[in-house]
């Protein structure tokens, strides 16, 4: 039988119209989109039929639904450049009348500002962007991610390549590197594997325009008041004259220069070691290498120690004994069961320290007992797996080449909103999950750890399927 026709379908007319001076987009032009489809499919598909025979298409429906994908191309094509068009002019907008004021107050002139940012137009190309009026406040994509293996984050042939480039240009600017570590404390190895896993020591393509990435960050993202702050920190550092503002390139993330950057981490960390007098980390390698020392010695890098060693805990040590709050000396970790996965005894320096354990699968793979130095690590990128991967970079660079001794075992392929519906789950029993963000942190594992002892399952520390189905 054919149906009859959508009712809500036969006011579209005037839909149209005022859909062209209101509002957002999507919602009245996909509701047009579908009466129109519905219309063509129905006429294409459930013309008439005869028993036992296949729905046959006609002419009338063809016509239809070519008539269907013209007005797609007629009506939503202008539709979204009008959008993009009126967007852009409320960039320009607030570009004069909210951060010119706001950078004049910070001590920018009005040259740096218009040679910064004359004409910028947003750049629409910059991945995770959240445009005024789409309703979203967190890109899909980041809901929709698949939870990801620590494993995937420790890429051999990654690892090997800067391994042995870290090797060769440890030798070249040995003079450098030595004494980098002389003024700052930070070992030679260090540096080179965060310059490594920054930039590709300097060989990466780092070509957009700064002013454009934060202007537009800071116009429509996720966090528009730290790109806000960072916009004007940029618009400070042309002002100074060290740099000009065409050389100020970044990533797509706002990240400048060879050790990555924020603008406001270049004005508090960056240094001038070459002697020139100007903090080149675009050009300078000296500059560079010194700059990174620098932050890490800001952020509490301790001369003479290391960043922590990958370790074996015995049957007696909970996995839910991770974390920085709960630091111990690390002879007292030894005395309990935690071992070196090498055999070697823990150096003589770090007996009487402080270190804490840290696990990133859990019972799932290799294991850690890192110093606060691994925290120092962390202020470069908030991840644990970042700082142990620039660890173990520097680790090869100066030592054996070998890889983690404990293997990675396979985990359950999880959504992001898998976990956060198991963290959710967790919180609901009094449980901290550090913020059900869909990223098991130690907080999370080591919650995991507890609920499992006291509701009588292996302690594994760690997500999987099983738990999200038992926590949801
Ligand atoms: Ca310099």
């Amino acid at each position: 039988m054919m149906q009859q026709p959508n009712s809500a379908c036969l006011g579209l007319r005037s839909r149209v119209v005022t859909s062209h001076t209101s509002g957002p987009l999507a919602g009245p032009y996909s509701f047009i989109l579908r009466c129109f489809f519905a219309r063509a499919s129905r006429l294409a598909l459930l013309a008439p039929q005869h028993e036992g025979k296949k729905p046959r298409r006609t002419k009338e429906g063809l016509s239809a639904i070519l008539s269907a994908m013209l007005l797609v191309m007629l009506m939503v094509g202008p539709a979204l450049a009008q959008s993009r068009a009126e967007t852009d002019a409320q960039f320009a907008r607030w570009l004069t009348q909210t951060i010119k004021p706001l950078a004049a107050q910070a001590g920018v002139s009005d040259a740096t500002f218009t040679r910064a940012l004359g004409g910028v137009t947003p750049d629409w190309d910059i991945p995770g962007l959240v445009p005024p009026g789409s309703g979203q406040d967190t890109p899909r994509e980041q809901q929709q991610a698949e939870f990801r293996s620590p494993e995937r984050y420790f890429n051999a042939k990654s690892i090997a390549g800067l391994t042995s480039t870290g090797r060769r240009l440890a030798e070249r600017h040995a003079r450098t590197l030595k004494a980098v570590e002389q003024r700052y404390g930070v070992p030679g190895r260090i540096v080179l594997a965060i310059w490594g896993r920054e930039s590709g020591f300097g060989a990466a393509k780092i070509p957009h325009d700064v002013f454009r990435v934060l202007a537009t960050k800071a116009f429509m993202s996720t966090r528009p008041e730290l790109f806000q702050g960072e916009l004007i920190a940029a618009l400070q550092i042309a002002q100074s004259g060290e740099v000009s503002a065409d050389a100020m390139k970044s990533s797509w993330a706002g990240a400048m220069g060879q050790p990555q950057f924020l603008p406001s981490s270049y004005l508090k960390y960056a240094v001038d070691f070459d002697g020139d007098g100007r903090k080149d980390i675009w050009n300078s390698v000296p500059d560079t290498l010194a700059s990174i020392a620098n932050y890490l010695a800001q952020f509490g890098w301790q001369a003479g120690r290391d960043w922590g060693y990958e370790v074996v805990l015995a049957d007696t040590v909970s996995c839910a004994e991770e974390g920085p709050d709960k630091r111990r000396s690390v002879a007292e970790w030894e005395a309990q069961g935690v071992f070196r996965v090498t055999g070697r005894p823990f150096p003589q320096v770090e007996l009487n320290r402080e270190a804490n354990l840290v696990l990133p699968a859990g019972r799932n793979g290799p294991e850690f007992l890192v110093t606060p130095n691994f925290y120092a690590l962390k202020a470069y990128n908030e991840s644990d797996l970042y700082a142990l991967f620039v660890g173990h970079v520097g680790d090869r660079i100066a030592g054996s080449n070998a890889g983690f001794i404990t293997a990675w075992n396979p985990v359950d392929s999880l959504l992001r909103s898998d976990v956060a519906a198991m963290q959710r789950g967790l919180e609901r029993q009094g449980y901290d999950v550090g913020g059900a963000d869909g990223l098991p942190g130690f907080r999370t594992r080591r919650s995991i750890g507890d609920w499992q002892v006291k509701n009588g399952r292996a302690e594994t520390c760690f997500p999987d399927s099983g738990l999200v189905k038992a926590l949801r």
